[in-house]
């Protein structure tokens, strides 16, 4: 067992109270700005951006910091076909036979369906996969821990970095998706969480006319 090494906490601003909540209302006002688009333009992206954002990601907090998560770039147009098809493949089904009415439903406001032309194009696609155990070089196992919610939290920062840079996502979940091990060359130890579609909105982009619940609908003090 190792033991812990601790070095000084030398990251953390204090802002006074008025400027903090300049600033988280600030963070607010732009988050509520972001929606989710399904018409991507082609214009290629500052591929430096992305990457800082993904890095941004990787400081995500996380189950006894095993960092349980990797992250696939997809920019070649074949690949991007590849996924493409197979994501249809399984999209048709879903829509036509796996899915029960009740979440077709609750997917109609969202007008969705299986078509799936963003992934191939919008300039970016992100293959999200969460490793459900870690290899060690002698190929045994580690132990993860969290790794839904250690994932779940790296991809809500990717989300809002790419957001607050200036991109549009779609948080994409063909499934099933087990295609994305096979075409990205991702091993069995890692599950796909999310295919993650990155670029420009396609000009005059429309989106669904929905609303956020209101804040005493989600909160509740005591
Ligand atoms: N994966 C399908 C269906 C879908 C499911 C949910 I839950 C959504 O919020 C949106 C879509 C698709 O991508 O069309």
């Amino acid at each position: 067992m190792s033991e812990p090494r601790f070095v000084p906490l030398d990251g953390y601003v204090e802002h006074p109270a008025d400027e903090m909540c300049r600033r988280a209302a600030a963070f607010h006002a732009e988050l509520r700005r972001r929606r989710t688009v399904r018409t991507f333009s082609d214009r290629p992206v500052p591929l430096k951006a992305v990457v800082d954002c993904l890095r941004a990601a990787g400081t995500a907090p996380n189950g006894a910091n095993l960092q349980p998560w990797h992250f696939v770039v997809v920019t070649d147009p074949g690949v991007k076909a590849e996924v493409r098809r197979a994501a249809e493949a399984e999209e048709r089904e879903f829509y036509e036979r796996r899915a029960p009415d009740e979440w077709l439903d609750a997917l109609a406001p969202l007008g969705t369906d299986a078509d799936k032309p963003f992934l191939e194009t919008a300039p970016v696609l992100i293959g999200i996969f969460a490793q459900t155990y870690g290899v060690r070089a002698d190929g045994s196992r580690v132990k993860h821990y969290y790794v839904s919610e250690s994932v779940g939290i790296a991809t809500g920062v990717l989300v809002t970095a790419l957001h607050h840079a200036g991109l549009a996502t779609l948080t994409h979940t063909p499934s099933p998706m087990g295609f994305l091990n096979r075409i990205l060359g991702r091993p069995e130890n890692e599950r796909p969480f999310l295919l993650l579609v990155v670029g420009y909105p396609a000009p005059g982009t429309v989106v669904p006319d929905i609303t956020r619940k209101a804040l005493d609908e989600f909160v509740t003090f005591r």
